[in-house]
This record gives C-alpha cells, structure tokens and sequence, in this order.
C-alpha cells in the first residue's frame, strides 16, 4: 500500500516518503535539544518553532505514519517599472501559490488513502527535519533540503495519516556529498549565516527572517544595503549551489506593475485604498499577503540596485 500511494506521488511528479508516527518524538528533540542547548535564537524559536505539534491532531487521533512529500517549485519574477525603468525582482520558490500546491498533494493523497479506508490531516512539524530523516532529501550546507533532480527548488509539506506504517528508512540527518569539498554558500552568504565552525546556521542572522518581519520593523544596520536581492527571502545560498545547476534557471513570469502602480505598493497605500488593477495583479500573483511588508522590501531593494 505504501509503495502505491509513493508511486501516485511520483506520477503526479512530486517525490514523496512515508515514516512511523513513532519518529515524532525524534522529530521533536531536534528542535528541542538544540533550544534546550541555547543554539537557536531565541526570538526566531518563538516566532517560527514554538507552535511545532508532535502529537496526532484531534481529527485524526488514531495517526500511526507520517507522510512527507516535496513539490518541485520554480521562482517567480515579478516586474516593477521605477523612473521609466523596468525593475525585474526575483521571489525564490515556495513563497507563491504555496497552499494551492499543498492542497493538490492533500487532493491526491486522500483520494489515494480514501479507497482503502484511510485518511491524512496536515502536521505541523519540522520539515526539512523530516524530509532528511526519512530519507527524502539530505541537508546542504545551507541547511536547506535538497531533493534528487529538484534541487533545493522545492516546497514541503507534511501529513499525519491512519495508515500504519510498520517498517520505514529512518536515518540520521545526512549531509550532500558535494558540501564536503564545498563552501560556495557560505561565501555567498550576505549576512554570515552558514560557518564552518557549527553545521546549524545563524538563522537569527538570516536576510529572510529580517524580510519577512512585519513592515514597520526597519532591518538592523548591520545588514548591508547590497545584501536585498528578493523582493521576500533571499536567493544567494541557493543560486551559487552547483547542486541546484539544473533548476537555477527555472524562473516563471509573474505579474508587471506600471510606474503609478509601483509608487502606490512603495507608498504603502492600505488595501482598501489601493486602485483596483493593484489590488487584482496582487491576487493573481498571489502577492497579497505581503502587501504589508511590500513597501520596506522594495524600497530597499531598489537602493541596492541605485548603488549598482
Ligand atoms: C523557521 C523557518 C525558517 C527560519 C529559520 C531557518 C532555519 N534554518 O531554521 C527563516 C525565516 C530564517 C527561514 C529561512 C528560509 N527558509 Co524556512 N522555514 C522555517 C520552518 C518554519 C521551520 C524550519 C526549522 O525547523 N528550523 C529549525 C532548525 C533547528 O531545523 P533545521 O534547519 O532543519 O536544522 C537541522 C540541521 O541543522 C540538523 N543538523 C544539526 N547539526 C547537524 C550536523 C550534520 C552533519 C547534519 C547533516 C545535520 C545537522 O539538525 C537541525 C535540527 O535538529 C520551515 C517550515 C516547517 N514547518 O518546517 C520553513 C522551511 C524550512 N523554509 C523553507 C525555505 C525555502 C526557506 C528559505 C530558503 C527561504 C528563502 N530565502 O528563499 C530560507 C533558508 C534559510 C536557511 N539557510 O535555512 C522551506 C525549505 C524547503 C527546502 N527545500 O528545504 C520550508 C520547509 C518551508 C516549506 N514549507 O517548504 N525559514
Ligand atoms: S553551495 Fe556547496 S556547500 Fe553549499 S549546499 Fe551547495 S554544495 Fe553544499
Ligand atoms: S537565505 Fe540568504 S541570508 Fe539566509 S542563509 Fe541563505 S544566503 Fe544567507
């Protein structure tokens, strides 16, 4: 059973592994120990990890496996025009169109589990955890997933799931090979996050939690203006990894803004004041639930690219 519903991943082209609810407890004392260790900020552990469950959901009390599957996602160019000029600014995958794909993976695997009398809810647990443990992907140096043929270019989501799963390839957290001989994130990295001294990175020190903080937060000074290169997150550890060679030029063509429109987003005009052609390119780009944090993002982008 569990070999079909992997093979019903794969024909739907994502990639997929399915591990005992057993392993949670595991899964929770990776977060837990390096907390406990004093290894995590302890700002970004509130915000992002505090909220993991490592039980089964109330909907589906009875869990016995955990379903863990990787969507390959492209990044998306979104253009602005600013000063006559047209600015194309890159959003790196898994930030757009995120829960329409986890709910086509949720689609097909209930469909799958439904014939044979089974179900999946959402889990809200350590992915990339999850997806290294379990043998899906392996760690890079960045401590991103990485995935055969999909790079780091992908989206995960995760299940809890009645179907019992009585043997599983849980493993220790594995390293790329390639990162042994390797450091071209680390040098890439604009805000020394990744080191050579511990293998979990700086993530208090990441450009992405700083661009993702709500919109009145300014960035710290230590964060140099040539260090913006997304319009949300930051692509550097990703573009340089030779790992990623076969999906680095994966880019789809998102939405253009015009001049007007563009000095409204940089303004920060409030939803509802904002013209309706805005209001709708957001949508479709599925860039609405940034319209807060649009402002500071863009602005600092666009000085990075002044300075050249
Ligand atoms: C919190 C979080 C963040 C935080 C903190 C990042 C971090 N590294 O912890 C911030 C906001 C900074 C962030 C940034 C990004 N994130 Co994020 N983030 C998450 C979130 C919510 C939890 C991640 C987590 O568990 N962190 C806790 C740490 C402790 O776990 P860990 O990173 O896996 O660390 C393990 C390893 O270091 C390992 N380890 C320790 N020592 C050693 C030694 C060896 C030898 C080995 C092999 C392993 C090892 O043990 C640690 C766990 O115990 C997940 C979603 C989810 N629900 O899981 C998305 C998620 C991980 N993020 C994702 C993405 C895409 C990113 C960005 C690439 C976004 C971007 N810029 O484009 C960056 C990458 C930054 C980076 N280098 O890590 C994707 C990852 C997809 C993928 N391919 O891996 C996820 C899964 C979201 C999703 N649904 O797809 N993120
Ligand atoms: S850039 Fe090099 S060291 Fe970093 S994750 Fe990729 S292969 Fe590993
Ligand atoms: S996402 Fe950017 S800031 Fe964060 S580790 Fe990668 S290169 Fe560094």
């Amino acid at each position: 059973m569990k070999q079909r519903i992997l093979s019903q991943l794969k024909e739907g082209g994502y990639e997929g592994r399915i591990v005992s609810a057993e392993r949670l407890p595991e899964l929770q004392e990776g977060i837990e120990g390096p907390h406990r260790q004093g290894l995590l900020d302890e700002e970004l552990y509130q915000d992002y990890l505090a909220g993991f469950e490592f039980n089964p959901p109330d909907s589906l009390p009875d869990a016995r496996s955990l379903v863990v599957v990787a969507i390959p996602h492209p990044q998306t160019q979104i253009t602005f025009t600013w000063h006559g000029e047209p600015v194309p600014v890159l959003m790196p995958p898994t930030y757009l169109h995120s829960e329409e794909a986890d709910q086509q993976v949720e689609d097909l695997l209930a469909d799958a589990l439904s014939t044979v009398g089974h179900r999946v809810a959402r889990a809200t647990v350590p992915k990339k955890l999850l997806s290294v443990r379990s043998g899906l992907g392996r760690y890079g140096r960045n401590n991103v997933s990485y995935v055969p043929d999909m790079g780091s270019f992908h989206r995960l989501v995760a299940f809890h799931s009645d179907l019992p799963c009585p043997d599983d390839d849980w493993t220790e957290p594995q390293m790329l090979e390639r990162c042994e001989t390797c450091k071209a994130c680390l040098r890439g990295c604009p805000t020394e996050v990744i080191s050579m001294e511990r293998f979990l990175v700086q993530a208090g020190r990441c450009l992405t939690y700083h661009n993702e903080k709500p919109g009145d937060v300014p960035f710290p000074s230590w964060i140099s203006s040539s260090a913006h290169n997304c319009l949300v997150g930051c692509l550097h550890c990703q573009r340089v990894c030779p790992e990623n060679k076969g999906v680095v030029e994966w880019i789809e063509d998102g939405q253009g803004f015009s001049e007007d429109e563009t000095a409204e987003i940089l303004e920060g005009v409030p939803r509802d004041r904002l013209s309706a052609s805005v209001v709708e390119k957001l949508q479709r780009a599925d860039l609405i639930g940034y319209l807060e944090i649009l402002p500071r993002n863009l602005r600092a982008l666009l000085s990075t690219m002044a300075e050249g």
